[in-house]
């Protein structure tokens, strides 16, 4: 009988003691829910967002910096959804057209990171063998042919023939002059209407062939690039850093270059809005 009694209260005070166990898992589980409620709903617009540009404000910042060069301007009213918005001028030379260029810092190195842009090619706007779009890179981006260098890489596409679609990337592979990445068999781009692109960059982890692009227009993912080694060594510095605005026909020949029906240079245009970088992998 007293050894009964003995158990009966252990096991009365081990009830005991899962049930303010039990109750201790019930706020600490409430409490974590709450915090990714208020993680994810701050993260959709100010925790994860690294870079928006979308024109309505032109006084300060990233977009007085575009505005300042030469061959953009203000597009009152005609954005996506009728708000302001930016042209740029392509004026034709021998490699294309004029570069049009402008870095923006994104702050600490990021793995993962989205792009994300509206652009709308004008009515008359010609291809040609093709030109760059915006892009995302490191503190050091290699573009141009450059000499590939371990800290260096960039991730930016292209326009191609009949507005097709290129991922445009500088990795590791020294064998290289210029971008590598998949392409669009058929065009893509519509002259004369708005698109929405979402650039996704996947680092590699250094030593590794493992990093990715992956491109959608209009939510329809059109090019993807794996198995990429973007850069050859670690370190905040190699990371995503950079937001490349980067936009010009060419190409290093006048087979690039826009020109009018005598065949004369002529000039082209395009229309930009809501550029925004966020942390992470994104498909929107
Ligand atoms: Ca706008």
């Amino acid at each position: 009988m007293g050894k009964f009694c003995i158990s009966l209260g252990l096991m009365v005070q081990c009830d005991r003691m899962m049930l303010s166990h039990l109750r201790q898992c019930l706020v600490i589980s409430v409490c974590l829910s709450l915090v990714a409620t208020v993680g994810s709903a701050l993260g959709e617009d100010e925790v994860l967002s690294r870079l928006r540009i979308d024109f309505e404000s032109v006084d300060e910042g990233a977009a007085r910096k575009l505005l300042s060069h030469a061959r953009i301007s203000l597009a009152v009213g005609e954005g996506p959804d009728g708000s302001d918005a930016i042209r740029v001028d392509y004026v034709a030379c021998p490699r294309g057209s004029e570069r049009v260029v402008a870095s923006f810092p994104l702050g600490q190195g990021m793995k993962e990171a989205t792009l994300l842009f509206d652009v709308k090619f004008g009515e008359d706007f010609q291809w040609t063998k093709g030109g760059k779009l915006h892009g995302l890179g490191p503190k050091k981006p290699i573009t141009g042919g450059a000499k590939r260098l371990p800290e260096g890489w960039s991730a930016r596409i292209m326009w191609r023939e009949e507005g097709k679609v290129q991922n445009y990337l500088y990795d590791q592979d020294q064998s290289k002059t210029y971008g590598i990445g998949e392409r669009t068999k058929k065009g893509v781009f519509m002259p004369g209407k708005w698109h929405r692109v979402v650039i996704e960059v996947k680092l590699n982890e250094p030593g590794k062939k493992n990093g990715f692009t992956k491109t959608r227009i209009d939510g329809k993912e059109v090019a993807k690039t794996e198995g990429v080694e973007f850069r050859g060594e670690g370190g905040d510095e190699t990371g995503i850093q950079l937001f490349m605005f980067s936009t010009f026909h060419g190409g290093h020949s006048t087979e690039y270059s826009p020109v009018d029906s005598k065949g004369k240079f002529t000039t082209v245009h395009a229309w930009f809005d809501n550029f925004e970088v966020v942390e992470g992998l994104r498909d929107k």
